[in-house]
């Protein structure tokens, strides 16, 4: 046997080290867009995320309403596998299908018009939210009529007419949006609008700002997330019915595909994506992989991405059951090294996904800076109203239901397999609930905002840059403790009663 004489590390053993943060690095600038599949040197990837948040292959996650949720915010869901061919790629076409949350309607309001009768107009439509866009002249006509999920307006703003609400200068703000970054770039492209969107730190539409000699067309300033205007989304294969399942998902508009298995490192996944490869023009990432030789092994085969992780994830007993695993920490840092030196090797940058066991934000961020180019997360997806699983009360507390893949009740096989038998031996994860935690968006928002204020710790303004910059140092099991409230007693808990 081989040793390998350094122990497996998680990610909770391990702190960032502030770096100088320039006056220059805000959260407002830092960028969290990252790339999904692989892309040669001075070349950009086909796809890239706004946020490096990917959610799990699994039944009680991704969805066709967690794919729409998160591509929605700026990452990707993969459609979990464990079910019949048609169903999986029903659940890919409806995201495909799904219209944005706004709808554009040319209309003939002008600037004398009021609010009122753009609220009329609204209803007419059924439009919920709206911001107004326009020609640019003060005087000229509106273009349209752009709904969102956010925007408000006062009750009393309602009479005032809309030029009001317009400045004579050829820079015209025209109104307050909570639509995502994707949203706004596939409105601008559909309707051909002169209009450039302004974010603000949450990758949030913040304003459309009309610029006369904007063309957005020559000009676009920000990437399309996906090339036929549809939210993009993934979907998780196997090693065993890929011939058949693949084509379908294809069809369906699946933009991403992804082997989902415990354990990446085997003939049958270099097959799967060979095949692929041979028949197909769709991305497929492979995995799951914990050291240099899977990764190299996958990428060589033609991965265009490579899921980190064996036995980490919240509801995985795989290490128990079978003694397999790494350290997720560990896993990661050797694959990202090995990721490095392949890009230096070949000129071909490979993303890598840590996949499983994140359990506090900032083990997002300290897989960012240890190489991961996106992190894939179950627990943390299972929370929300999004997912799929039902919510119940349990004593005074709200939660989800969640469960792995390799339990008795996903009964997902081929996950697991390692040759040929067509059933689940033995168990290798459990049926749990988390506490419920509320709509996607709002608990994502906090969790890029503790991200983003991180790297501005470390100095670092995009993700690249943390790779680069990040300073980790190991902490001692004491100093665990010191990282927590300590030494104090704290108010919920206290038991003391006064005045
Ligand atoms: P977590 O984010 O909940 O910690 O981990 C999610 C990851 O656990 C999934 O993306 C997948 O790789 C893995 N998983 C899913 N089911 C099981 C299981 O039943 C599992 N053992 O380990």
């Amino acid at each position: 046997a081989t040793y390998y004489t350094e122990p497996s590390r998680t990610f909770s053993e391990f702190l960032l080290i502030p770096n100088l943060t320039t006056k220059a690095c805000t959260p407002a600038n830092v960028s969290l867009k990252t790339p999904l599949v692989k892309f040669a040197k001075g070349e950009q990837p086909a796809y890239s995320l706004n946020i490096p948040f990917a959610s799990a292959v699994m039944q009680s996650v991704s969805d066709d309403r967690m794919g729409v949720a998160l591509a929605r915010a700026g990452g990707i869901s993969f459609i979990f596998g464990s079910q019949p061919i048609e169903e999986q790629a029903g659940m890919v076409r409806k995201v495909k299908n799904h219209k944005a949350g706004f709808v554009v309607s040319r209309s003939n309001l002008t600037p004398d018009d009021t609010l009122q009768d753009v609220l009329d107009l609204k209803a007419r439509n059924g439009h919920s939210h709206f911001a107004i866009t326009h020609d640019g002249t003060p005087n000229g006509k509106l273009l349209g009529l752009v709904t969102s999920r956010d925007y408000r307006i006062s009750r009393d703003a309602t009479d005032k007419p809309i030029r009001s609400f317009m400045t004579p200068f050829e820079s015209l703000i025209v109104g307050r949006s909570g639509i995502t970054l994707s949203e706004a770039n596939d409105l601008i492209w559909d309707h051909k609008l002169n209009v450039l969107p302004i974010v603000d730190e949450r990758q949030h539409l913040d304003t459309l700002v009309f610029r006369k000699d904007y063309d957005a067309h020559k000009e676009h300033p920000y990437e399309l997330l996906d090339a036929n205007k549809s939210y993009v989304v993934g979907a998780g294969i196997n090693s065993k019915d890929y011939m058949d399942r693949v084509p379908a998902l294809v069809e369906a508009g699946a933009d991403v595909l992804v082997i989902d298995s415990s354990d990446g490192y085997s003939e049958w996944q270099r097959e799967t994506i060979e095949y692929v490869k041979a028949n197909f023009d769709v991305k497929i990432g492979a995995g799951n992989v914990v050291d240099r030789e899977g990764f190299l092994y996958l990428v060589e085969a033609g991965a265009d991405f490579v899921k980190v992780g064996i036995g980490g994830g919240s509801i995985c007993i795989t290490r128990e059951q079978k003694g397999i695993g790494r350290g997720q920490a560990s896993a990661v840092i050797e694959v990202a090294e090995a990721r490095d030196e392949y890009f230096r090797r070949t000129g071909v940058y490979v993303p890598i996904c840590s996949d499983g066991g994140i359990v506090h934000d900032y083990h997002i961020t300290l897989a960012l800076a240890m190489g991961a180019d996106f992190v894939m997360m179950g627990r943390y997806f299972a929370r929300f109203d999004e997912s799929p699983t039902r919510k119940l009360k349990i004593g005074n507390n709200f939660v989800k239901e969640f469960w792995g893949e390799g339990s008795n009740r996903a009964r997902n096989w081929q996950r697991y397999d390692t040759g040929g038998k067509s059933g689940l031996m033995f168990e290798e994860g459990v049926d749990s609930y988390v506490p419920y935690a509320g709509p996607l968006q709002e608990n994502m928002d906090k969790t890029t905002a503790k991200i983003k204020s991180t790297m501005c710790n470390c100095g670092s303004l995009t993700i690249s840059e943390l790779q680069k910059n990040a300073r980790i140092t190991l902490v001692s099991a004491t100093s665990l403790v010191e990282g927590g409230a300590h030494d104090v007693i704290l108010k919920d808990n206290s038991g003391l009663s006064g005045e």
